[in-house]
């Protein structure tokens, strides 16, 4: 199987060094035909630098310069620059570990499902790795949106996951595209029939960077989650 990784990333310079060489690790040995590919959003802190000098040749850096910058819009960037009939997206302040990624790639291609989900856990507060307030927050979100939807997914808000490409392919003109939640925009934007299968997976706190999470990634997410359930 071949794979296409979206990482988007902004102001994530002090992650970069680290994130690269666990992730090209674990690639290295589980298959040959992979790219990674950085969306940035313009961000200007030198992380163009770390890739200058690097010289592997199946690692992209992109530079995303629309304004204002989104999650959303830059993963949707990086996929439609992938050369791969798989797609994974993943954080790049290793808050998503590589070593899951190994899991991850071989369930997914056990079970032949159309996207595999790497998920938090979200039963216990202590394994998820959230704070409080942000952890009963997400997870009442995941509660409303998996019966607005009539989904049952335990993480359906997760940044974590491989998708196979007809189906980003197949959802693309209804895509929402706005903020944080492209999983689920796929997820609810597209008319096929999909199997979708989850996976636990280590999430732990950022060490180094600053979050982007704001109270408008909160807004944008309601306002998504309104559009969806009264347009789609
Ligand atoms: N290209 C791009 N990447 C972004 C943007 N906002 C966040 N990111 C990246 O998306 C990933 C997730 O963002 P975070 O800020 O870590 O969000 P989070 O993981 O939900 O929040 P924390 O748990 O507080 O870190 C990271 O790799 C960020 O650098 C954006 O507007 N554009
Ligand atoms: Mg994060």
């Amino acid at each position: 199987m071949n794979f296409s990784i979206i990482i988007p990333i902004y102001k994530e310079k002090k992650n970069l060094i680290k994130l690269l060489s666990s992730l090209t690790k674990v690639l290295n040995n589980q298959i040959n035909k992979y790219e990674i590919i950085f969306v940035d959003d313009d961000s200007r802190d030198g992380s163009i630098e770390v890739f200058k000098k690097l010289k592997n040749k199946k690692i992209k850096f992109l530079i995303r310069k629309e304004k204002p910058r989104d999650l959303s819009k830059s993963v949707v960037y990086g996929f439609s620059k992938s050369k791969y009939e798989n797609l994974i997206v993943m954080d790049g302040d290793l808050q998503h570990h590589p070593s899951d990624l190994k899991k991850m790639m071989y369930a997914f291609q056990k079970n032949n499902c159309d996207i595999l989900v790497g998920s938090r856990n979200m039963i216990n507060n202590e394994r998820v790795n959230l704070g409080v307030l942000r952890f009963y927050v997400s997870k009442s979100l995941n509660s409303i949106t998996n019966f607005l939807f009539s989904l049952n997914l335990k993480d359906p808000m997760s940044g974590f996951f491989i998708i196979k490409k007809i189906i980003f392919k197949k959802s693309k003109k209804k895509l929402f595209l706005l903020g944080y939640k492209i999983l689920l925009d796929i997820i609810l934007s597209t008319s096929n029939k999909i199997i979708i299968k989850e996976m636990f997976i280590n999430f732990k706190n950022r060490d180094k960077g600053f979050s982007k999470m704001r109270l408008k990634i909160i807004a944008q997410l309601v306002y998504f989650l309104l559009y969806k359930f009264f347009f789609r």
